[in-house]
């Protein structure tokens, strides 16, 4: 069977809830992350979630293919788009925002500073930053949704399995990044999800 790999709380729980959304018979496995011992690094040399481990051994990483490819196990899913479709490369358009404008370029920025600059003393600037940065993106994806419910099309995506993840992120920031009225909509809209709740159940067990 294949194996999905992710650790609680981490930004494979998008790829963990499109496991659940599409009902797909994907082991779900949960790894600790940034320890020599974790089995993770046998799959992935970069021991990082999610990875993805097919029935024959192959692997495929980041969460921009492992989404998509999920959701193409289901051809006609309403959590993707047909290829050469608009809707399709919209919903990979946000899949490429959310990885590198909100993940990497603003949250990682926060949480890893030690990434961005080996100096502590120079964290809190690094990390002064990535909030600034954060808010430019929250920013731009406020004014998107204060017209629609989710990202793309009018229905949940793997767009949204995928951004929905961040947003709970946001509460661990504290109240600074509270005020985003449309956010804070999609987040509730995307915690009453069945598929949301039973990840969250098994990653917190
Ligand atoms: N660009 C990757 C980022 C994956 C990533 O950084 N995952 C984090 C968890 S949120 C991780 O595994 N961190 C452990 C580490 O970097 O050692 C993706 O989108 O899949």
């Amino acid at each position: 069977m294949s194996k999905l790999y992710i650790a609680r709380g981490a930004c494979s729980f998008g790829a963990h809830v499109a496991v659940r959304e599409l009902g797909l018979d994907i082991e779900i496995v949960k790894v600790t992350l940034r320890d020599p011992a974790s089995p993770i690094f046998a799959v992935n040399p970069l021991g990082r979630v999610p990875t993805l481990q097919l029935d024959d051994g192959s692997v495929i990483t980041e969460n921009s293919a492992i989404l998509p490819y999920l959701a193409d196990l289901k051809p006609g899913t309403s959590l993707f788009a047909p290829a050469g479709s608009v809707e399709r490369a919209q919903i990979q358009s946000w899949l490429g925002y959310i990885s590198s404008e909100i993940h990497v370029g603003a949250f990682r920025t926060i949480n890893r500073p030690e990434r961005y600059h080996p100096d502590p003393e120079a964290h809190t600037l690094v990390r002064e930053r990535g909030a600034v940065q954060l808010k430019a993106g929250l920013t731009h994806i406020e004014a998107h949704l204060a017209t629609r419910k989710w990202l793309v099309g009018e229905r949940f995506t793997i767009a949204d399995a995928y951004f929905g993840l961040f947003v709970g992120w946001l509460a661990r920031l504290g109240p600074e990044f509270a005020d985003y009225p449309a956010l804070n909509a999609y987040r509730e809209a995307y915690r009453a999800r069945p598929a949301v709740q039973a990840a969250l159940a098994f990653e917190q067990g």
